[in-house]
């Protein structure tokens, strides 16, 4: 029988990822390689929304696929590729915005919080629609699953609306794909501000663990993230947000059990807990970081996977626009 099936992207929108970005989403793409037929992209055409440098994004596209490779994204059992060298996005994307209401995509909580923090004159239609493209990008690879983090879960819905609405108006062509958010990691939080998610627009970085900043940067944001009243490490996330947020960093990087974590802290005060995750924050992301550098240097290798990703991607996402095609009335090249 064949495997499942998973789809997921990633920003190439800063010079790395984040710790959130990780546990949220890439830790369940490496995980989830080993079981389903995986399909990974760097989700370079949703990073124009932001306006990038052309050189900083060409550098931030292969730092991305770097970092993948060296968290461990293996290219013999995913499919790594970059969605701008698959036409097939733009073209399902089209027929997505076609799909969708107004009201509906108006609703989208992300466009709100961005569209409120810069304003209606500023900011782009790209940022409204990029929910539609990536719907596309889901349903282009008849997904069953998307590991995301939570706040992509009102996206996986609009994607999951979509496709509904696609099969019952066209005839069945959609898989309906059902995110993949784990409870743990699903939302990590600012360390300086432990009620919003770790964001890389966040106004400061100092509440940021970048995957390739220096040990002793990410040790030190880590020793000084907020804490909270008290003196217990205990996991309670209304009441001890920055330390809950810090034990499940701790718990989902160390593979060790929040209660057991907590027990050993016992009696002990916010510093020394604040020192031991810093310290398996940094031991873990170590390697990463020399990993990552080294894939850098050899950006031949990095192209080739690229290149051979597309190919593999495209064979899939050709056959799905050719029977959406089919569907809607549109004539086929002969
Ligand atoms: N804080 C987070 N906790 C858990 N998961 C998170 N993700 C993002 N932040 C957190 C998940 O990471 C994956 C890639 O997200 P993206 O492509 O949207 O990356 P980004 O734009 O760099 O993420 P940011 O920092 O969240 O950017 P802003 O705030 O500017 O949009 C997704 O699966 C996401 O859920």
């Amino acid at each position: 029988m064949s495997q499942p099936r998973v789809l997921s992207g990633i920003q190439p929108t800063n010079g790395s990822f984040h710790l959130g970005n990780y546990l949220g989403a890439v830790k369940q793409w490496v995980d989830l390689q080993k079981s389903h037929d995986a399909f990974y992209c760097v989700v370079d055409l949703h990073a124009l929304t932001s306006s990038p440098d052309p050189k900083e994004l060409r550098q931030n596209t292969l730092t991305s696929i770097a970092q993948l490779l060296a968290l461990g994204i293996d290219p013999e059992q995913s499919t790594l590729f970059l969605q701008s060298q698959v036409a097939e996005h733009n073209q399902l994307g089209w027929i997505m915005e076609c799909l969708t209401g107004f009201g509906e995509a108006s609703r989208m909580t992300q466009f709100k919080d961005k569209s409120q923090k810069v304003g209606n004159d500023r900011i782009g239609v790209g940022v409204f629609t990029y929910p539609m493209l990536m719907a596309a990008d889901i349903l282009l690879y008849q997904a069953d699953q998307v590991p995301v983090g939570e706040d992509q879960r009102q996206h996986i819905e609009l994607t999951r609306d979509l496709a509904t609405r696609f099969n019952s108006q066209y005839g069945k062509t959609f898989t309906i794909p059902q995110g993949y958010i784990l409870k743990e990691g699903a939302k990590i939080y600012d360390l300086q501000d432990p009620t919003s998610k770790m964001s890389k627009s966040a106004e400061s970085m100092s509440g940021l663990i970048e995957i390739l900043d220096t040990p002793e940067t990410n040790s030190k944001k880590i020793k000084s993230a907020i804490t909270d009243t008290g003196r217990e490490v205990h996991f309670d996330a209304a009441e001890k947000p920055g330390i809950s947020n810090l034990l499940t960093i701790f718990s989902t990087l160390s593979g060790r059990s929040i209660s057991d974590i907590e027990a050993e802290f016992v009696g002990k005060g916010y510093g020394d807990f604040k020192g031991a995750v810093a310290e398996v924050v940094v031991e873990y992301l170590r390697p990463v970081r020399t990993k990552t550098l080294e894939l850098l240097d050899d950006p031949v290798h990095l192209n080739a996977i690229l290149k051979a990703g597309a190919e593999k991607a495209e064979v899939v996402a050709r056959k799905t626009v050719a029977e959406v095609y089919e569907r809607i009335g549109l004539i086929a090249r002969g």
